[in-house]
């Protein structure tokens, strides 16, 4: 029997349809969707997403929080988050296969220049545009953990030829692997197609930048399904209209919802989607949470605790 009520923060969600997921894994657990000062004390679980600067410290009791996304740079960005309180985050198969989808498809997108081709419908212009052979085309993973990895998988199926780049060694097959600082302009100098699949930390943020995109090959591409704090949006665009890059599909963005204002929605180089690459499924979430605080209640840890000192 879970000691103590579990608090559902996210308050730009339908609440009542993802609690009543873990109501149906948990029936005897307590769930909460606000609470007063006084009640603070009661509550030992919470799952939470981008919650206000300041908002653990309103919690005294907690024993553990469940980020709602597979990224928790939105919950350490709270100065007052306690870090001796487990933070475990969504590693899950129904994400990281939601995120190999769109990986796939926008790499192929890319590749099969999709764009210019309905370009060309547009004008009603029959031109042939051939693409080239998968396995002469170069996808560069930046970032290989669960869901670089589950992405690598699928395009080695499809044949690209494939590289990795990460903090340490991935030895994954069919994946050429780079590391650290020294790997970068390596792996760079060998990416038709970037996919920025990295945490969002200080040593990251950023890194989507006009260094970054003169150190690939003339014509590359870039995909961020990551943070929207990796891009640097100005030295994109301008690495986009000068011509050295291709074309860019971006899932994230620095200000979300992106404002109305932004020259990125009406690029004609750029295929942009609301942050919907991988969205965490409310049932499969939830009955992981019920498992996890089942477990917790015998005296194990939750599983996929973030590691405070590299923030992933
Ligand atoms: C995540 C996200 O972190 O959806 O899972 O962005």
């Amino acid at each position: 029997m879970p000691q103590g009520a579990l608090l559902f923060q996210p308050s730009h969600f339908p609440r009542e349809a993802w609690t009543d997921h873990l109501r149906r894994f948990m029936p005897e657990l307590d769930i909460r969707t606000s609470f007063t000062e006084a009640e603070s004390k009661d509550i030992v679980y919470c799952i939470a997403w981008r919650p206000e600067p300041g908002f653990f410290a309103r919690l005294p009791s907690l024993k553990v929080v469940f980020s709602m996304g597979a990224g928790v740079d939105g919950i350490v960005a709270d100065p007052t988050y306690p870090r001796h309180v487990p933070l475990s985050r969504v590693v899950d198969d129904t994400l990281s296969q939601a995120m190999t989808e769109y990986v796939v498809f926008n790499v192929l997108y890319w590749h099969r220049r999709v764009r210019d081709l309905e370009a060309l419908q547009n004008l009603k212009k029959w031109r042939v545009i051939a693409a080239p052979r998968a396995e002469y085309v170069r996808v560069g993973l930046m970032g290989m953990g669960v869901l670089g990895q589950a992405a690598a998988r699928a395009l080695k199926a499809l044949n690209y030829r494939l590289a990795g780049w990460s903090h340490s060694p991935k030895m994954l097959d069919g994946v050429e692997s780079f590391v650290g600082a020294d790997g970068l302009k390596p792996f760079l100098a060998k990416t038709d197609i970037l996919v920025c699949l990295l945490p969002l930390t200080p040593a990251t943020r950023g890194i989507l930048n006009a260094q970054t995109f003169a150190a690939l090959p003339q014509g590359a591409a870039v995909i961020n399904c990551a943070r929207g704090g990796h891009l640097i949006e100005k030295d994109l665009l301008a690495a986009l209209d000068g011509g050295h890059l291709r074309g860019a599909t971006l899932d994230v963005f620095q200000t979300e919802p992106l404002p109305e204002s932004s020259p990125l929605w009406t690029h004609p180089k750029v295929f942009l989607t609301p942050h919907i690459a991988a969205i965490t499924d409310p049932e499969s979430f939830m009955r992981n949470v019920a498992n996890a605080i089942r477990r917790m209640d015998q005296g194990s840890p939750p599983d996929n605790l973030v590691d405070f000192a590299r923030l992933y």
